[in-house]
């Protein structure tokens, strides 16, 4: 009995293991001299993405995903850190960081770095969700 629990454990694990509903994609951005490299992306619509965020740069970054819309209220806005919101993530100087995000609809969204000046210098880049 005590065998059949542990094959009936192990078909569950292995089971979730490879649900494909539970497949979370590792996209891995490197910020250096105030870029993001790479700076276009393309996901798929119902995706998972799980971003892991290197910063090399000796100051702070943000990593925020977002349309023109909330990307305007960010540079205008005053929010001095982020990590709680999905797709929102500030990362210290020399240190990684990373944030999930669920793309929903196909379109294109934009990823950008709202310390002042940081945006209109460029940094910035562009999700195409198909
Ligand atoms: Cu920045």
């Amino acid at each position: 009995m005590v065998r059949l629990g542990v094959a009936a454990a192990l078909l569950t694990v292995g089971a979730l293991w490879w649900h494909p509903a539970e497949e979370v994609r590792t996209i891995e951005i490197d910020i250096e001299h105030s870029s993001f490299h790479p700076e276009q992306i393309e996901v798929e619509a119902g995706e998972t993405v799980r971003f892991v965020i290197h910063n090399g740069d000796p100051i702070d970054h943000e990593f925020l995903v977002g349309d023109e819309v909330m990307q305007q209220i960010h540079e205008e806005g005053t929010e001095a850190h982020h990590g709680a919101k999905p797709g929102e993530v500030s990362i210290a100087a020399f240190h990684d960081a990373e944030t999930t995000f669920e793309f929903d609809e196909p379109g294109t969204l934009i990823f950008g770095c709202h310390l002042p000046r940081h945006y209109n210098f460029g940094m910035r880049g562009e999700i195409v969700i198909e």
